[in-house]
């Protein structure tokens, strides 16, 4: 295992500063790591003011931006962009990373790895799935809405050898485990997602509202098709397990607004494909029928398509 000793300064370059990308930028500056962010926006410097979860006061941090000479030197590459971002995102830091550089991806949803691992065949390549929330107050703030588990895990032979890494993520935003099988955490995280996203868009309303009594038999027969696609692809559970589960971020959650009711009322393309899209896919290949998340996906598909 390639330790990092705790107090050392760790060179990250973070691609993508979105409510994630922003919250984990804050959180691991906070610790003295060294942060420069890779984003679109051809800017050298970016501002940002951190919230922490019931803190009063605000850090302001600015990050150095943009350096292909930074991303060269960085000791980890942290990808917090969208999953239908990821490769267009590697794409453009290939040209200044080194292969012996670890690569973690952090998206909700799955589909990615495996054109990952194609466009990276000699990095080590991580997957993190995490459950913190984070909200973008504007522009240049965010704020820690919600603690939730982050699990990291490699994807390749050379990422197993980068455990110490989810002591570096634990120490910024606790808590976070390395996971043998990062499949397992991702797919439920998956199914909560699959329950709570869709639904919260097409009503616009915040994941407490899903609590409601009304909202039991959607949200069973959803948690019923994720269970038999999960339980076919390796990962055996009970639809009441995920029901519970689900209850149980919506009652933890329950005065935000998930990601993808954020992504529906600012009109952003949505996370539909990597996390309702990938289990009808799974769904398809196991000669499973996903009805209730079939037309879940149609209705964002076509609220994303009537976008102004
Ligand atoms: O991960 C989430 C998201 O908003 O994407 C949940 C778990 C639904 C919390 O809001």
């Amino acid at each position: 295992m390639i330790p990092f000793p705790t107090g050392n300064t760790v060179k990250i370059t973070l691609v993508g500063a979105g409510a994630i990308g922003s919250l984990w930028a804050g959180a691991l500056a906070r610790q003295g790591h060294a942060i420069h962010l890779w984003r679109r926006q051809t800017d050298t410097a970016f501002t940002l003011q951190w919230q922490g979860l019931d803190a009063p006061d605000t850090d302001t941090f600015t990050f150095c931006c943009n350096q292909p000479e930074r991303l060269t030197s960085s000791d980890v590459i942290l990808i917090t962009v969208k999953a239908f971002q990821v490769l267009e995102s590697i794409k453009s830091i290939a040209p200044w990373l080194r292969t012996a550089t670890p690569v973690i991806v952090m998206h909700n949803g799955m589909g990615t790895e495996n054109e990952v691992l194609q466009l990276l065949p000699d990095n080590p390549v991580l997957y993190a799935t995490t459950s913190q929330a984070a909200l973008r107050v504007d522009r240049q703030s965010v704020r820690h809405t919600g603690v939730g588990p982050t699990f990291l895990g490699a994807v390749n032979r050379a990422g197993e050898q980068w455990q110490s890494l989810a002591g570096v993520l634990n120490t910024a935003l606790a808590p976070c485990q390395w996971h043998e099988d990062i499949h397992a955490p991702q797919w439920q995280k998956l199914a909560v997602n699959c329950a709570i996203n869709p639904l919260t868009a097409i009503l616009q309303c915040r994941n407490g509202e899903l609590a409601a009594p009304d909202f039991t038999a959607e949200l069973t027969g959803i948690c019923r098709e994720v269970a038999a696609v999960m339980t076919a692809a390796g990962y055996p559970t009970r639809s009441e397990t995920l029901l519970q589960r689900t209850l149980t971020v919506i009652q933890a959650t329950a005065a935000n607004y998930s990601s993808m009711q954020q992504d529906v009322a600012n009109q952003r393309p949505t996370e539909i494909d990597a996390i309702t899209g990938f289990l009808i896919e799974q769904a398809h290949h196991f000669q499973l029928a996903t009805p209730a998340n079939f037309a879940l996906w149609q209705q964002i598909k076509h609220l994303e398509q009537n976008y102004g």
